[in-house]
C-alpha cells in the first residue's frame, strides 16, 4: 500500500496520539505508523504483573483538552497498566484517532529526497508513504535491552520480557521463575511473581534505591480540587524541573541546616507518604555528594530494618548516589525477599557463565528454571531510533550520525534531516520530566511549527550544525552541575554495551520550554528555513 499525507507520525504511544490531534488541529493531513495492533506504546506492550505508572494519575493524563481531564475520572493514586490503557482507548475513541492509524504495521527505513523535499517511508508489510514532514514519536523506552547471555537461546521454558508481555495472561503458578534484573520493571514484577511462583530467583545486578509507592485509592476530594483548577494545577506543575508534583514542594534548604533526628522525622515522613519525595525533602542531594549520602544511608537503614536476613539485606542495599539512576517505586518490594520461596543472586559478583536448557549457571551455582523474565530494561532514548534506517539528505544515516552520542538542537532537530522531528529525543527533558507534559509541549510546538512553516510558504526547515553543537554543550553543562552522570545509568547509555556514554535527557523543564517558546516566537534561530520555490513565470 502506498499513500501521500503531509506527515507521516511513527508510533502511536502517548506522543503519537497527541501528536496526530496536533497535526489535525493545523490542518494537515497524517499517517501513523505502529508496530503494534494498538494505540499506547509502552503502556501496549508493557503487561506484565504489577505495571502500573510511578508519576501521580491526575499528572500523567493529556492536557489538551479541557474537557477530556475533566471527564475522565482516575480511581488509584498511581493508574495501573488496564487503566491506562482503558484511558488510551477513551482517547483515541473520543477523538477518532484510529482513522488515521495503520496497526501492525513497523517502520524499518525512511529516506530523505532533495528534489522534492519529502521523505518515503518504509515498512514492513511492504508500505511505501511518502510525506514532507516525518515526526518520530518512537518512545524512550521501547527498543528492549535483551542481554546476550551464553546459551540464552537454548533455554527450553518460556522467555519473557517485561517490555514484550504476552496479552495472554502468563500463569506462573508452581512454576520455578528467574528474574533478570531489579529497575523499575523488575520491582514492580518481582512481588506478584514471587506470590505465584513455586521458587523465584532474582538476578540482582545492581541493586535499586526503592522507596514505597504508597499507591491507594485516589481521594475524590483531591480530585475535585484539581478538576476545579486543572489549568493552575498544569500551570505550577511546569514550574517545577521534573514537571510535577508541585503539590510537594522542594524544601530548598541543605540537609545539614537539620540536626539527625530532624532529618530522620523529614525522610520518615516522606517515606511513609510514598512516591519520589525523598528526593525534595532538601535542597542538595542532587548536587551535593555528602548531602546525598545522607539520604541513602536513610534508606539503606529501611532496608535492613525489612529485610530479616542481613545477608540479604546487604546485597539488596544500593551503593550509588542516590537519584542518579531513576529511582523505583514499589509497594512490598523488600518485603518480597523475606519469603522462603525467593531466592537473590547476585550477579555482580557471580556473573552469568552459562544457561542451558534447564538452568541458569552463575559463578555462585546453577538454578533449574520453567521460566526466565527478562526485566533488563531499554536501549533507551536512541535505541527505537537508531533501529530504523533513517537516510537525511544525501544518503547521511542517523545511526551513523550518533554513534558518537546523538546529537540534537532542542531534542528536536538534527542537521541533515530536514523536516524531521524526534518528540522526546536526546537533548530534551524527556524522561526527566513528568513524560506526559514533556510529550504535550513538544506536540504543540511541533504543531505550532507546522502551521507557521504552512502559512508562510516554507518548504524545509533543519536544525543548523552550529545550533546542534551549542546545544549539546548546553545539555552537558546542565548535567555536570548535577550528580546525575555519576553512576552507570541508561541516562547514559551504559546498560548498553558498546553505546556511547553521554548524559541523554536535559535536566530542568522549565527554562527548556521558555527556551523553546522564545525560538518559536523569534522566527526559529537555530534551524535554518527555506522557501518554497518561486514559479517560474509563463514566457
Ligand atoms: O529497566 P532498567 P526497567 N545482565 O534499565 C539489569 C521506566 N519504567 O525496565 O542496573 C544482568 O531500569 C539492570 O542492571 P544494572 C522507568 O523510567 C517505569 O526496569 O544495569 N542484568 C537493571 O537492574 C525506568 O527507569 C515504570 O546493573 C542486567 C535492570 O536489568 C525505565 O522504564 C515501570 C543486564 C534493568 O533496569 C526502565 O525500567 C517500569 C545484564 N546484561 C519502567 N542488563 C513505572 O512507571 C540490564 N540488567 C513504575
Amino acid at each position: 500500500m502506498t499513500g501521500k499525507f503531509d506527515v507521516v507520525i511513527v508510533g502511536a504511544g502517548l506522543a503519537g496520539m497527541q501528536m496526530l490531534h496536533e497535526v489535525r488541529g493545523a490542518g494537515l493531513t497524517a499517517q501513523v505508523l505502529e508496530a503494534g495492533g494498538g494505540a499506547g506504546g509502552t503502556w501496549y506492550w508493557n503487561r506484565y504483573p504489577g505495571a502500573r505508572c510511578d508519576v501521580e494519575s491526575l499528572e500523567y493524563s493529556y492536557q489538551f483538552s479541557a474537557e477530556l481531564q475533566q471527564d475522565w475520572e482516575w480511581t488509584r493514586r498511581y493508574a495501573d497498566q488496564a487503566e491506562i490503557m482503558r484511558y488510551i482507548g477513551h482517547v483515541v475513541e473520543r477523538f477518532d484517532l484510529a482513522r488515521d492509524i495503520r496497526f501492525h504495521t513497523r517502520v524499518e527505513a525512511m529516506a530523505y529526497d532533495e528534489a522534492d523535499a519529502t521523505w518515503t517511508v518504509r515498512t514492513d508489510t511492504g508500505d511505501e508513504v511518502v510525506a514532507r514532514f516525518v515526526i518520530m514519536a518512537t518512545g524512550c523506552l521501547s527498543e528492549p535491552n535483551v542481554p546476550d547471555i551464553p546459551g540464552v537461546k537454548t533455554f527450553a521454558g518460556d522467555i519473557l520480557h517485561t517490555g514484550r508481555w504476552p496479552r495472554e495472561p502468563v500463569d506462573f503458578t508452581g512454576k520455578r521463575v528467574g528474574v533478570i534484573g531489579t529497575g523499575s520493571s523488575g520491582v514492580q514484577a518481582i512481588p506478584i511473581i514471587a506470590k505465584a511462583a513455586a521458587e523465584l530467583v532474582v538476578f540482582q545486578r545492581t541493586p535499586a534505591y526503592t522507596l514505597p509507592a504508597g499507591d491507594e485509592p485516589l481521594d475524590p476530594e483531591l480530585q475535585a480540587a484539581i478538576k476545579a483548577d486543572y489549568a493552575g494545577f498544569r500551570a505550577r506543575n511546569n514550574e517545577v524541573p521534573t514537571a510535577g508534583l508541585s503539590r510537594f514542594p522542594t524544601n530548598p534548604n541543605s540537609v545539614f541546616l537539620f540536626s539527625a533526628k530532624e532529618r530522620e522525622a523529614i525522610f520518615e515522613h516522606f517515606w511513609n507518604r510514598g512516591g519520589p519525595l525523598l528526593l525534595r525533602a532538601f535542597g542538595d542531594p542532587l548536587v551535593d555528594p555528602a548531602a546525598n549520602e545522607v539520604v541513602a544511608e536513610f534508606v539503606r537503614g529501611r532496608i535492613r530494618q525489612i529485610v530479616t536476613d542481613p545477608e540479604v539485606a546487604a546485597k539488596l542495599t544500593p551503593t550509588h548516589v542516590i537519584g542518579c539512576k531513576r529511582i523505583c517505586l514499589g509497594d512490598g518490594y523488600y518485603e518480597t525477599y523475606n519469603r522462603p520461596n525467593v531466592r537473590l543472586v547476585d550477579i555482580a559478583t557471580h556473573p552469568f557463565e552459562e544457561i542451558t536448557p534447564t538452568s541458569v549457571r552463575t559463578g555462585e551455582g546453577s538454578h533449574e528454571l520453567d521460566v526466565l523474565v527478562f526485566a533488563t530494561g531499554y536501549d533507551a532514548i536512541t535505541g527505537a531510533l537508531s533501529r530504523i534506517d533513517v537516510r537525511g539528505r544525501d544518503g547521511l544515516s542517523l545511526r551513523e550520525a550518533w554513534l558518537a552520542g546523538p546529537r540534537t538542537y532542542l531534542g528536536l532537530g538534527v542537521p541533515g534531516f530536514p523536516n524531521l522531528f524526534t518528540m522526546t529525543g536526546p537533548g530534551s527533558p524527556s524522561v526527566l520530566a513528568n513524560v506526559l507534559v514533556a510529550i504535550h509541549q513538544h506536540a504543540t510546538w511541533i504543531g505550532e511549527c507546522l502551521k507557521h512553516l504552512a502559512d508562510n510558504g516554507i518548504r524545509t526547515i533543519e536544525a543548523t550544525p552550529e545550533a546542534e553543537h551549542a546545544w549539546g554543550q548546553h545539555v552537558s553543562d546542565v548535567a555536570a552541575q548535577t550528580l546525575l552522570s555519576s553512576c552507570g545509568s541508561w541516562y547514559l547509555g551504559a546498560n548498553i554495551p558498546g553505546k556511547k556514554r553521554v548524559f541523554m535527557p536535559l535536566v530542568g523543564f522549565p527554562d527548556y520550554a521558555k527556551k523553546c517558546a522564545e525560538i518559536a516566537a523569534t522566527g526559529y534561530p537555530g534551524f535554518a528555513l527555506a522557501h518554497d520555490p518561486v514559479p517560474a513565470t509563463q514566457s
